[in-house]
């Protein structure tokens, strides 16, 4: 598929969002500024942007503890994550939440979730809803190859599967469930391998090529809108930082980290997009710094906003309801 020069600076200025609010959050988190903890996506990102660039407004995703990047592709306003992320009053949880709580329903963001595999149940019922209500849209579920060992991966497959929900299953298979390597937790190489116990499709694809993604994404999509069910995606990439800020990740194999840093996906990107004659490096060194002014700006929206106020403690909270 010969994506246009539109679609592919898309991806690019998404990409680059991702990775510089990231970046950002390092700093942030390393500088004492962010309470709770922060869980990054860098080197990852081709594999929200490729997927999410399938999407509508009206469709659904739900996310992981590591959500920043598919908030991002999906839509989410980064001062309002960035405030989130503060902990202050302006955030998108009024600074409840952090990192791992933040969703905006009206965008189709059903929330970033520190339970691991707990998005895939949500996704088959919003998947569900979509086609009992025959609104057309659909959801993505995001999740890790340590998720894809849970009972909900199985129950939400399975249901999905049987009741022809509208829903892609994405596998970021970043080969590390905290520091427990893929090659200890499963016996299996290939997470998509698990889609014929379902009877759905399951596809592998390089993780770091966003056009591969967007492809494979694209395939499922139209398999869900036209009403034929799920199926699973596994997208193999690589975690570049700790599996949480503060983590050294010293369980990694530092040749294997090695390797994975030399197939950044930006980069790869930014090639594609100049060998096509759609951009020049200094077209590209625009958009980088046009992100980096917005997110500069989320920092300064951040920081002079109030933190929450003790009296509401027990406002958009359950407890005691
Ligand atoms: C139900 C549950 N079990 C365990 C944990 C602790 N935990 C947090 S993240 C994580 C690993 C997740 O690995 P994976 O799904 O591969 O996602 P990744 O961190 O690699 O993006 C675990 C076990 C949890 N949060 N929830």
């Amino acid at each position: 598929m010969q994506l246009s020069k539109e679609n592919l600076l898309a991806f690019y200025q998404t990409m680059v969002t991702v990775r510089t609010f990231e970046n950002k959050a390092a700093e942030l988190f390393a500088a004492g500024k962010l309470p709770g903890f922060v869980h990054l996506y860098i080197g990852e990102e081709a594999v929200a942007t490729g997927v999410c660039a399938n999407l509508t407004a009206q469709d659904y995703i739900t996310s992981t503890h590591r959500g920043h990047g598919h908030l991002i592709a999906k839509g989410g306003k980064v001062d309002l994550m960035m405030a989130e992320l503060y902990g202050k009053a302006t955030g998108y949880c009024k600074g409840k939440g952090g990192s791992m709580h933040i969703a905006d329903v009206d965008l189709g963001i059903l929330g970033a979730n520190g339970i691991v595999g707990a998005g895939q149940p949500i996704a088959a019922g919003a998947a569900f809803a979509c086609k009992y209500k025959g609104s057309g849209a659909i959801t993505v579920c995001f999740f890790g190859d340590g998720a894809s060992n849970r009972g909900t991966f199985h129950e939400a497959m399975n249901l999905a599967s049987i009741w022809k929900l509208p829903v892609v299953f994405v596998c970021e298979n970043n080969m590390y469930g905290i520091s427990n390597c893929q090659r200890d937790h499963m016996n299996i190489c290939d997470i998509a391998d698990r889609a014929a116990a379902y009877g759905i499709p399951g596809v592998t694809v390089d993780g770091n090529d966003v056009v591969a993604v967007f492809e494979a994404a694209a395939e499922g999509v139209k398999r869900a809108r036209s009403g034929d069910g799920p199926s699973l995606i596994e997208c193999k990439t690589w975690r570049w930082r700790g599996h949480f800020e503060g983590d050294p990740a010293t369980y990694k194999n530092p040749e294997e980290q090695k390797a994975w840093l030399q197939k950044d996906p930006i980069p790869r990107l930014a090639q594609k997009i100049i060998d096509l004659g759609y951009a020049t490096d200094a077209d590209l060194a625009q958009i980088a710094d046009a992100v980096k002014a917005q997110v500069a700006a989320a920092v300064a929206f951040a920081e002079s906003s109030p933190d929450p106020v003790p009296a509401d403690v027990l406002t958009d909270v359950y407890a005691g309801q």
